[in-house]
């Protein structure tokens, strides 16, 4: 279709971005790292959210090329602070894969070379998967999985508890994180049964020694309530929106 020569099109014309929102130490307030996040600038469109390209993306099959562009130029990006800032706080970052990704031939030797090209370093690299890669190609992710951790690199669970969460997953893979879906987030202050969901989800993760982002922060009531349950990192509105290079940096600086 349409939208596909133009992605394609955009793709070899530069045209496609990658987006920085804050991810916080909820106790401190203090910025821990970023997630990625695309954007494409269309020529006529504007600035386009994943949303209305990522299905088109998928299925003429660019995603793959799409997500490992996103991580290269996000490792690039953010071991350039570094390097101008080598005093400041290590920042970690968080770069999303399609589902379809953990399960490709060779996506941990790719990463493993953006990590050496780059040379941003695999131990504060977070990669975020979500609970349809699990569900799709158990095994070939299994071996890609534990061969990305055992390199230093960390996989987060996005999105959790809104697929087909079975907490067999939590023991099948080596999982550091549960990134709790902002629905919950959201819904925790007048929803008691998604109050109620958080806080097991923010207990369990403890019991198995997992950490805990929760998405969606929007109002200080949710950071509050947060808090209270003890839940350690966060991102969303109420500190940043997704965010260019520049203020991105200058986000991480004063905080
Ligand atoms: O940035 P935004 O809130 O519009 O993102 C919407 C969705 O797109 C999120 O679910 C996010 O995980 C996904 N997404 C954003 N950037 C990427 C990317 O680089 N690769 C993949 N596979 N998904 C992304
Ligand atoms: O699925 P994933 O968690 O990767 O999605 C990230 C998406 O969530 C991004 O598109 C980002 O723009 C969006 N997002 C981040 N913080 C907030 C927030 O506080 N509220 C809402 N509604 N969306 C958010
Ligand atoms: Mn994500
Ligand atoms: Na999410």
């Amino acid at each position: 279709g349409r939208l596909e020569n133009e992605l394609k099109r955009g793709l070899g014309r530069d045209e496609l971005r990658v987006v920085y929102q804050p991810i916080m130490a909820l106790g401190e307030g203090r910025v821990v790292g970023f997630e990625a996040l695309l954007r494409w600038q269309h020529p006529e469109h504007g600035l386009l959210e994943p949303g209305a390209f990522l299905d088109v993306a998928e299925d003429c099959g660019l995603m793959l090329d799409i997500d490992r562009w996103v991580l290269r130029e996000a490792c690039v990006q953010l071991r350039r602070w570094q390097q101008e800032s080598p005093h400041a706080p290590p920042l970690t970052l968080n770069v999303n894969f399609s589902a379809r990704h953990f399960a490709a031939p060779g996506v941990y030797e790719q990463v493993r070379g953006v990590l050496a090209d780059t040379g941003f370093p695999p131990a504060r690299l977070n990669l975020e998967i979500t609970e349809s890669a699990l569900l799709a190609r158990p095994e070939a992710i299994g071996q890609t999985l534990e061969q990305l951790r055992a390199l230093g690199v960390r996989l987060h669970l996005d999105d959790f508890g809104t697929g087909y969460s079975s907490l067999g997953y939590l023991h099948a893979y080596p999982l550091d994180t549960l990134k709790i879906d902002r629905s919950f987030v959201q819904g925790m202050l007048t929803s008691p049964s998604s109050a109620e969901l958080v806080r097991t989800i923010i207990a369990m993760a403890k019991n198995m020694k997992m950490r805990v982002v929760a998405e969606g922060i929007e109002e200080t009531r949710h950071l509050d309530a947060l808090r209270g349950l003890g839940c350690d990192y966060g991102q969303g509105y109420l500190f940043a929106r997704p965010l260019g290079a520049e203020e991105a940096r200058a986000f991480a600086r004063a905080h």
